[in-house]
């Protein structure tokens, strides 16, 4: 019995995906680039029991006997058994070291982590590319978590791939965590129903192109303003995009505005504070490491942000720990 444990960071993307080319094989319709973040990461262990039975789920320390995080989690165990020729069932043991109540995407490192873990523990010895493969099949972010830094998946892309390391511009990202806002709906079913029913979705899939291409410049010219910018621009097209859903999917809460208009008070005073947003109304602030006190403070004076992560660029997704018994 060989029992793997594998570390998966999140990452925050900056150039956004909204939206499948096909549905099916779970391939995005836009091109998007992301940061890998050191603060948030997933511990994943897998063990495969040598038992016919089916596969057993504890999150957070909490047991999942059914429902959609268990099927997701058993798909991908599925995939691996196939390519490893096994049948047997899955002990799955995941910790998200980041604050669980707080309305975090945990899908792009959750995946990763089960990604590594499980083709580890199955024998597999697969490459970062197979691996982001793998995680992307259930979670078209998590592909993006394989590398660590700036990462991109383009549109239709079956795996992502990386575009420079976090030290090539070192920016510092401020997670802040507001009060909530409408209860959410799934990021899966939230750009399904964007496609069908907004008039703005063909925009999107026209401009995202574009801003994708914006980002990765700025990037590779390690220039913060015209990232900042595009980085922005990203973000609210695609909520543009979904507010136009009929009926609206609004991620949003008064809390984010507060924060929106609290950057912009503080690029007015000559500081470097961008922000992004995805599907929740909490706000990651793009900051230069010599900005990110300032702008931090500036966050904190606001009744509506709950608590602020502040992050640099996270590694790749790796194995930390392999016991054979
Ligand atoms: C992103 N999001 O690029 C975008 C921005 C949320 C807003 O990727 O359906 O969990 O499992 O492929 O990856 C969240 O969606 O969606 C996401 P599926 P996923 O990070």
């Amino acid at each position: 019995m060989r029992s793997v444990t594998a570390i998966a960071h999140a990452n925050i993307a900056l150039a956004k995906y909204w939206g499948k080319a096909d549905e099916a094989l779970n391939l995005p319709a836009v091109p998007s680039l992301s940061l890998t973040l050191e603060a948030l990461r997933t511990v994943t262990t897998v063990t495969f029991t040598g038992a016919a039975r089916g596969d057993e789920l504890v999150l957070d320390g909490v047991a999942v006997t059914g429902g959609r995080p268990l099927e997701r989690a058993s798909a991908l165990l599925d995939r691996v058994r196939a390519m490893a020729g096994l049948r047997s069932g899955a002990r799955v043991e995941s910790r998200n070291e980041f604050p669980t109540a707080s309305g975090l995407a945990s899908s792009a490192s959750g995946f990763a982590a089960l990604a590594v873990a499980a083709s580890a523990a199955a024998g597999l010895d697969l490459t970062p590319t197979q691996l982001s493969r793998l995680a992307r099949q259930s979670s078209a972010s998590a592909a993006r978590s394989m590398w660590g830094g700036y990462v991109a998946l383009a549109a239709r892309a079956h795996e992502a791939e990386p575009v420079a390391p976090w030290e090539h511009l070192p920016l510092v990202m401020l997670v802040a965590l507001t009060t909530n806002g409408p209860k959410e709906i799934s990021s899966t079913a939230g750009m399904k129903h964007t496609a069908e029913t907004s008039p703005y979705y063909a925009g999107w899939l026209a401009s995202a192109p574009r801003v994708f291409e914006e980002v990765r410049r700025a990037i590779l010219e390690a220039d913060l303003e015209r990232l900042g910018a595009a980085v922005e621009h990203s973000a609210l097209s695609m909520h543009a995009s979904m507010l136009a859903a009929r009926p609206a999917v609004r991620y949003f809460a008064p809390a984010t505005l507060r924060v929106l208009d609290r950057l912009l008070d503080l690029r007015r005073a000559g500081r470097s504070a961008y922000a992004t947003m995805d599907a929740g109304p909490h706000v990651k602030v793009l900051t230069s490491a010599g900005d990110a006190d300032p702008v931090e403070a500036a966050l904190r004076e606001l009744p509506e942000v709950r608590s602020i992560l502040r992050s640099r660029g996270g590694p790749a997704a790796c194995v930390v720990a392999e016991t054979v018994r």
